[in-house]
């Protein structure tokens, strides 16, 4: 069976889709990671050696990135810098990784004339009002907010010109907010279990009526390989699972979930720029390629991802103070 190249396989949705995967299929796997401080090592634990391998390896090496797509059919690229916050603090690793490193992936397929799947965020189409009945389609301009959307943006538009102008065969897909096993303590729903557990009060940016618009990181992977199964070429595919929910509801369940008083928070600085509402549209996944989500009940969802954190204290008690002096540092 083909050898595939899962950039950013030791980051939260890369993992869980290597996993998914090699569980699913025959395929053999190479992850390339640079293993920066969202990535670990830890997530990749006992999957078949026969059928793995991971490279520590930067996607701007180019000579790397040359061998490793000559060795495979399909890339599935998931590496990025991926946290907004840190973008308004330090955008350079955004617009080098999301740029320059979805470039030199590019160019090595290009050469090599190998299927590439690139996956990015509903963040590139800015946001929506809250009272506002629409959705993100695959048609919706796009409009940035932070650093972070913006290199996400760019990257995606980079595809999309070697699809037009050198003619590589590639799909594109933009997904809502995900939440499951193995996500990085800096994000919103694990920042706030954790927090529970080491007894720090939750922090809420401004009021909490923002929306986002959450996905099992399962459904996710799930529908990433349809589109790479039965998608179109030069396609882009919206994905997401109906899950607008504010941010304070979706603390107000953890806390309900874990036992605490539902205003056992504190409100904290505003996130500069800060998206009101995203929402998607998931019709032309649905109806092209018969996508169906299987996490239909967030709650259900929600109580075994904090059942994970509980049970998984080693893979993400390392990360956490380090986290939390970031954030203390600027108010949030
Ligand atoms: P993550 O931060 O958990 O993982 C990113 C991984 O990329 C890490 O393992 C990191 O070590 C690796 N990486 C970073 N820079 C690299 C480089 N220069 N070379 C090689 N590896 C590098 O991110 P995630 O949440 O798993 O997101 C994965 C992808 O999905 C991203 O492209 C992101 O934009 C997209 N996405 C995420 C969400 C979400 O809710 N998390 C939603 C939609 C789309
Ligand atoms: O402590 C917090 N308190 C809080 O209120 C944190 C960390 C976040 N928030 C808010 C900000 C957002 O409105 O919660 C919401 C979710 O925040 P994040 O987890 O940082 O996600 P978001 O900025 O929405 O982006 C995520 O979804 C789209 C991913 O991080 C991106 O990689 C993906 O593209």
């Amino acid at each position: 069976m083909s050898r595939v190249l899962v950039t950013g396989g030791a980051g939260f949705i890369g993992s869980n889709f290597v996993h998914h995967l090699l569980s699913t299929s025959e395929h053999s796997i190479t992850v390339l990671d640079a293993l920066t401080y969202a990535g670990n090592r830890a997530s990749l634990d006992g999957l078949p050696a026969e059928r793995f391998e991971l490279v520590e390896g930067d996607i701007r090496d180019a000579a790397l990135v040359d061998a490793l797509v000559a060795d495979c059919e399909l890339v599935v690229h998931f590496a990025a810098a991926s946290h907004n916050d840190n973008s308004l603090q330090a955008p350079s690793p955004f617009i080098q990784t999301n740029l320059v490193g979805t470039f030199t992936l590019l160019e090595a397929v290009r050469r090599h004339g190998r299927r590439f799947h690139h996956v990015s965020t509903d963040e590139v189409y800015g946001d929506l009002a809250l009272d506002d009945p629409a959705r993100f389609t695959e048609t919706t301009a796009y409009n940035p907010s932070s650093p972070y959307s913006a290199s996400k943006a760019g990257s995606d538009l980079l595809v999309r010109a070697w699809v037009r102008s050198f003619g590589i065969a590639a799909t594109l897909s933009n997904c809502s907010n995900n939440y499951g096993p193995r996500q990085h303590v800096e994000k919103f729903i694990p920042r706030q279990i954790t927090n529970v557990i080491c007894g720090i009060r939750p922090k809420l940016y401004g009021t909490g009526e923002n929306v986002r618009d959450w996905i099992h990181v399962d459904d996710h992977n799930r529908a990433v390989v349809d589109i790479i199964t039965k998608g179109r070429s030069g396609h882009t595919y919206l994905i997401g699972a109906n899950g607008e929910r504010s941010n304070k509801a979706v603390l107000e369940s953890i806390l309900r979930l874990m036992g605490e008083p539902v205003d056992a928070y504190d409100h904290v600085r505003d996130r500069p720029g800060h998206d009101r509402r995203y929402a998607i549209d998931n019709s032309k996944l649905v109806s092209e390629l018969g996508w169906r989500p299987e996490h239909r009940d967030f709650e259900q969802g929600l109580a075994a991802t904090i059942d994970w954190y509980r049970h998984n204290r080693d893979w993400w008690l390392p990360m956490k103070q380090a986290t939390e002096a970031r954030y203390a540092s600027t108010g949030q």
